[in-house]
């Protein structure tokens, strides 16, 4: 009798500890700390976002609804620096970032598809906010508000706004052997990195070199899903979003409101890269050259994308340059897009 009760109790008590490394893989964050504030749930939830990223164990974080800004610089996160300049939310390997939660849910699947948290690099708390997002960037703003570099496996950031990000330095910030330009990337930057960057909106980020709303950078292999890129700019090219000799897949995304006021490519800047733009909306963008989108020597795939009513000096709708060159397949242009069709033989347009 007694052996019977025990292989009866044996697979409950395994049971209890496979619960218990349950939670400490996934942690809790809420725009104020409550209970234990070590993240083990959404009662003892931290207000520390990094901190949680960064601990040990962490495969996913679930990230209450509210504002949080980066408190910790990108270069050595276990600094606490509430108005470094250089602070920003720093993805690592294969850690899993969730937000929009209301604060009490025992699945994913419970989230409110519509409701975002928001990361927001106005430390300064001084910006002039209408919605939560950075109409007007003013004060003390951090750089980047979000940083991928290197291997990042399976990393995931989804749920979230990003706004408020201000990459107006000359400065090189090197984090794990590579160097960050502080000049690009105001919302997010990404260098030699593949994270899954998905359900997010992308709004209100400034840059004095590429890519004000994102950067990517150098052999990485971003993957973008189901995100806008809304009212970014860059005093260079790519207000939305700049790729550079990399591989990125986009899809489901929107490209609206941007601005590159001295360059090339208000909605994307493509340069010397791969990758496949899908089921995108690029429409009401503004550059020098190639109001929606700019392509240099690249083979991007765009497939059953729109490029409308964007605003240019030369060529409003895209502009490409050099071989080889973009393949547009099932793409449709309104508006005042025009393409400079010479540079681009294998064009079409529907
Ligand atoms: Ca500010």
């Amino acid at each position: 009798m007694k052996k019977k009760l025990l292989t009866f109790l044996l697979p409950f008590c395994l049971d209890i500890s496979s619960s218990d490394a349950f939670s400490q893989a996934r942690r809790f964050v809420k725009p104020s700390s409550s209970g234990e504030a070590d993240g083990s749930s959404w009662e003892n939830a931290s207000d520390d976002l990094q901190a949680m990223i960064d601990a040990e164990g962490t495969e996913e974080v679930w990230v209450a609804s509210g504002t949080y800004r980066p408190v910790r610089p990108l270069d050595n996160t276990t600094l606490y620096q509430p108005l470094n300049r250089k602070n920003a939310f720093v993805m690592r390997p294969n850690v899993r970032i969730y937000g929009g939660f209301a604060g009490t849910e025992t699945t994913l699947d419970a989230r409110n598809a519509g409701t975002r948290s928001t990361l927001s690099g106005d430390m300064g708390i001084d910006d002039f906010v209408v919605d939560g997002v950075s109409k007007t960037i003013r004060g003390t703003n951090s750089y980047h508000v979000v940083v991928s570099v290197n291997d990042v496996g399976s990393a995931l950031l989804d749920g979230f706004i990003i706004t408020g990000g201000n990459a107006d330095s000359d400065a090189i910030i090197n984090v794990d052997g590579w160097n960050v330009r502080s000049s690009e990337g105001g919302g997010f930057y990404v260098g030699q990195s593949s994270p899954t960057l998905s359900n997010l909106v992308v709004r209100n980020n400034h840059s004095t070199g590429l890519g004000a709303g994102g950067s990517v950078y150098w052999y990485s292999q971003a993957n973008i899903t189901r995100s806008s890129f809304l009212d970014n700019t860059t005093e260079s090219s790519g207000g939305g979003l700049s790729i550079s000799d990399s591989e990125v897949t986009l899809t489901h995304c929107e490209f609206k409101g941007n601005t590159a006021v001295r360059d090339n490519g208000g909605g994307i800047a493509v340069w010397s890269s791969l990758g496949k733009i899908s089921n995108t909306l690029i429409t009401g963008n503004t550059a020098s050259n190639g109001g929606g989108m700019y392509f240099y020597r690249s083979s991007t795939e765009v497939v059953n994308t729109t490029i409308s009513g964007n605003t240019g000096l030369g060529r409003a709708g895209i502009y490409s340059f050099g071989e080889p060159v973009a393949r547009f397949k099932t793409a449709s242009f309104g508006g005042t897009a025009t393409m400079r069709l010479a540079a681009c033989p294998n064009l079409r347009t529907h």
